[in-house]
């Protein structure tokens, strides 16, 4: 069995304990001297860094939010002078006030460590070839498993997203081992393979699939069509990126690299920590970043934690495939999209806020429309009027999201109404 950092990955409980407890101080001291954002918050609910003596005392700490993130954008929550810092990287999808990330060499060493031990737990080593195609940029997918992939001493291929002709073609012809990308991705380039006839020439053997929801049915099926093991993967641009956690061998959850990352599962609605085993949302700490380090960051993900020993042999807590958000956010495509950032748009536009989005996944791809109610004005224009300015919704809606969804013009008072909530998004995706 390999590892790519055996002694933190298989660390016994009490010296992650330990090591956990030293860098929980550690980080609330420097952020409550270094980030006026974080003093503010910590102040208002009267703890101090010396109230934090052990993990017991997480719970005393604030909690952060994207709104947090917000508010302090572009720089309010930065922890160390701004010539220490070497890169960005950015949430996909938001316009405007985005979700940027900051990392200091030492951050992105880490983050890349964690990549390593993930290609590392799918099989990976320096005789692989990792064809990375999640998108490069300020997206985090491309870049990290990049990194990653060079930590390991992989020959990497960063192929970046889109051209699937191009991506068989060069798979076939360098022989690349190891593919990452995201799920809905790999069963299309799946498919596209086996229709290509190019199944015979591929030597993939592993796959490295995360960034959005995916079943174990979807797994089997990518597994079966390409003749590999295909390995969930985890993180958010937030925390640093993929690579919070990662599946191993036993393909039943993904370790989290608990040494850099302490998890907490709270009620979503309360906010209140959770026993061990329980379903709730996942919030994480950051024990060891420089440059952005949050903590008791609520994810919104859904997901249960389990300590029971995984045959791998790492001690590293698990957490579940993630089982839904506690906000209602969709992921298309890998692009973080809010209901409300349609709305938005469709306002600004003059429309009434009367929309449905429905969601879907035609081979293997996600699909987005976005229904709205015409006025009467509008509704009394000719055809070639309504087109135009489903048009002009599109370019809209791609300027704020980053994607194109599908725009159609419903007569008035067409889209149903709900006694209570407003039912906005229909998702029929089967995941
Ligand atoms: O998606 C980072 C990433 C890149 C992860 C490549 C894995 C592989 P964001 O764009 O910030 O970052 O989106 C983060 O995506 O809060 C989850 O809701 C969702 N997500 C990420 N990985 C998974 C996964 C990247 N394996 C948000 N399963 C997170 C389900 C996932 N959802």
């Amino acid at each position: 069995m390999d590892y790519y950092q055996r002694e933190m990955e298989c660390a016994s409980r009490e010296a992650m304990l330990d090591l956990q407890t030293k860098r929980l101080k550690d980080a609330v001291r420097g952020v409550y001297e270094n980030v006026a954002y974080y003093r503010g918050l910590m102040d208002e609910k009267g703890v101090k860094p010396d109230d934090i003596k052990s993990l017991e005392d997480l719970p005393r700490l604030p909690f952060l939010s994207k709104d947090d993130l917000r508010a302090a954008y572009p720089y309010g929550l930065l922890a160390v002078p701004l010539e220490q810092t070497v890169r960005i990287q950015s949430t996909s999808g938001t316009t405007g006030r985005r979700v940027v990330a900051f990392y200091t060499q030492h951050d992105i060493d880490t983050w890349e460590e964690c990549c390593a031990r993930a290609i590392v737990a799918a099989g990976g080593s320096r005789k692989d070839v990792v064809h990375v195609c999640y998108g490069y940029g300020l997206f985090t997918g491309g870049p990290g498993l990049n990194g990653g992939s060079h930590k390991v001493g992989s020959l990497t291929l960063p192929m970046s997203s889109g051209n699937t002709e191009r991506q068989i073609q060069l798979m076939c012809d360098l022989s690349s081992t190891i593919l990452c990308c995201t799920p809905s991705y790999a069963a299309f380039l799946a498919e596209s393979i086996v229709d290509s006839g190019a199944r015979e020439r591929i030597k993939l053997k592993a796959g490295i699939f995360g960034a959005e929801f995916w079943s174990e049915e979807m797994r089997r099926d990518i597994e079966a069509k390409l003749g590999i093991r295909a390995y969930d993967i985890y993180g958010l641009t937030e925390i640093s990126g993929p690579g919070v956690s990662f599946e191993c061998s036993e393909q039943t959850g993904m370790h989290i690299n608990e040494d850099h990352f302490f998890p907490e599962i709270i009620d979503p609605d309360s906010g209140e920590p959770l026993p061990e085993g329980s379903k709730g949302e996942l919030v994480f700490t950051c024990l060891s970043k420089e440059a952005f380090p949050l903590l008791r960051y609520r994810t919104r993900d859904i997901c249960v934690l389990s300590r029971k020993q995984c045959s791998c042999g790492r001690t590293l807590v698990k957490m579940s495939r993630v089982m839904g958000r506690s906000d209602d956010m969709l992921i298309i495509r890998g692009v973080n999209v809010f209901p409300s950032q349609i709305e938005a748009v469709l306002l600004k536009c003059g429309y009434p806020a009367n929309y449905q989005i429905i969601v879907d996944r035609v081979k293997h791809s996600d699909t987005i429309e976005v229904q709205v109610e015409m006025t009467p004005e509008i509704f009394s224009d000719t055809v070639k009027d309504i087109s135009r300015k489903e048009g002009e919704l599109v370019g809209a809606l791609r300027s704020m999201l980053g994607i194109s969804p599908k725009v159609t013009l419903v007569a008035p008072r067409s889209i149903a109404r709900s006694e209570g909530k407003a039912v906005r998004v229909i998702d029929r995706r089967k995941i």
